[in-house]
């Protein structure tokens, strides 16, 4: 009995003296391992006679549990003092300088994606924005665009796998979804833009699987191409950074604008360099059209009363023209020498009367 006492004594002092993990664990191996002491003890039972036995048994089980515990404990606070020590030994101190070579920078498409929102904010356009991947009916058929249109192949989409209930999901093939559910939830007049990531199946130099397009809507009573044009020529004379533009009309066609219209705009390529808004040239810039008036009252707006304009545009595109990057993969390549020559400083933040790009 006191022989019992004794040897408890001994282990939770050894306990409590074990100044780390590895010390405890020699300890719980002393007492609790195969042969440990507290294991011997419980292995006697067996040789003792029934008395005997009834009489030690839960003297040496309660004695086992104790000391488990006690093991467990001195584990725990063991623990949490080695976190401690971790923790002040890793501190890191938020307010000292960053070193300068690990500077990050701004990449050239939300340098582009920032600059085309400055200047949509400055003419009066809201920033709309929704989810990337889309119901199949906003996508395509709120937009005129029914399950045996062409131009649903025309769009190379990325399909979901069907919802429990058969509904159809997309990865959006255009913002104009976002367009489709402001209108749904937004009286007139509206006047946004909705930039984000889109998703089409078309790899090469030009073609990202996953690319990012702006798009602009404004619903009103009186809407016409004229005002689309100076919207559109504004755009180019703050993004381009020049006092002005020409650019060209050519009939076009999109199943939720009519009548439809794609721009080119005046450039100059000669001399390696492209210069916009003069020259003999042309360069692709944006399609756009006025609202199909089937668009109108699929999303719960009068077409009797309300007309609409819309355009979009490919930002990455944008950034590719405006800074002279010829390959738009290599704007995912996450090559850390091409995103420190095409970066932008993370605090130089595009506003108009800022500067744009500088
Ligand atoms: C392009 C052409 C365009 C639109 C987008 C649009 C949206 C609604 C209704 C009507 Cl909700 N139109 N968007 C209209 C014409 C052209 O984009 O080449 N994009 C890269």
């Amino acid at each position: 009995m006191s022989d019992i006492q004794g040897l408890e004594r001994q282990i939770q002092d050894a306990i409590a003296g074990a100044a780390d993990e590895a010390a405890l664990e020699a300890v719980r191996v002393s007492a609790l391992g195969k042969k440990g002491s507290i294991s011997e003890l419980l292995k006697s039972l067996g040789a003792m006679s029934p008395d005997e036995r009834k009489a030690n048994g839960p003297l040496f089980n309660t004695l086992r549990d104790r000391v488990a515990g006690a093991i467990a404990a001195r584990k725990a606070a063991l623990e949490e003092r080695a976190l401690d020590a971790r923790l002040a030994f890793e501190r890191v101190d938020v307010t000292l300088p960053v070193r300068p070579e690990s500077v990050g920078t701004i990449h050239p498409v939300s340098q582009a994606f920032d600059e085309v929102v400055a200047i949509f904010a400055d003419l009066g356009f809201a920033v709309a924005e929704g989810p990337d991947v889309e119901y199949d009916d906003y996508n395509f058929t709120k937009l005129n665009i029914p399950p045996d249109h062409p131009a649903r192949q025309m769009h190379d989409t990325f399909y979901v796998a069907k919802q429990a209930d058969g509904s159809q999901h997309v990865l959006r093939t255009h913002t104009s979804p976002v367009q489709v559910r402001t209108m749904l939830k937004q009286k007139p007049p509206i006047r946004i833009i909705s930039p984000g990531r889109t998703y089409r199946v078309d790899s090469d130099a030009t073609h990202s699987p996953m690319f990012h397009q702006f798009e602009g809507l404004v619903v009103d009573e009186v809407t016409h191409l004229g005002h689309l044009k100076w919207v559109l020529e504004e755009f180019c004379k703050a993004f381009f950074e020049v006092d002005s533009v020409v650019m060209r009309a050519r009939p076009s066609f999109f199943p939720f604008t009519e009548p439809s219209v794609e721009w080119d705009l005046r450039c100059d390529r000669s001399g390696g360099q492209i210069k916009f808004g003069q020259g003999n040239d042309w360069l692709e810039l944006a399609g756009s059209g006025m609202v199909n008036p089937r668009v109108l009252e699929n999303c719960g707006i009068d077409s009797t009363k309300y007309q609409g304009y819309a355009f979009g545009g490919g930002i990455d595109r944008l950034a590719m023209l405006k800074y002279g990057i010829p390959d738009i993969r290599s704007f995912f390549e996450s090559d850390l020498r091409w995103l420190r020559h095409f970066g932008f400083a993370a605090l130089d933040i595009p506003t108009l009367d800022g500067g744009l790009s500088r």
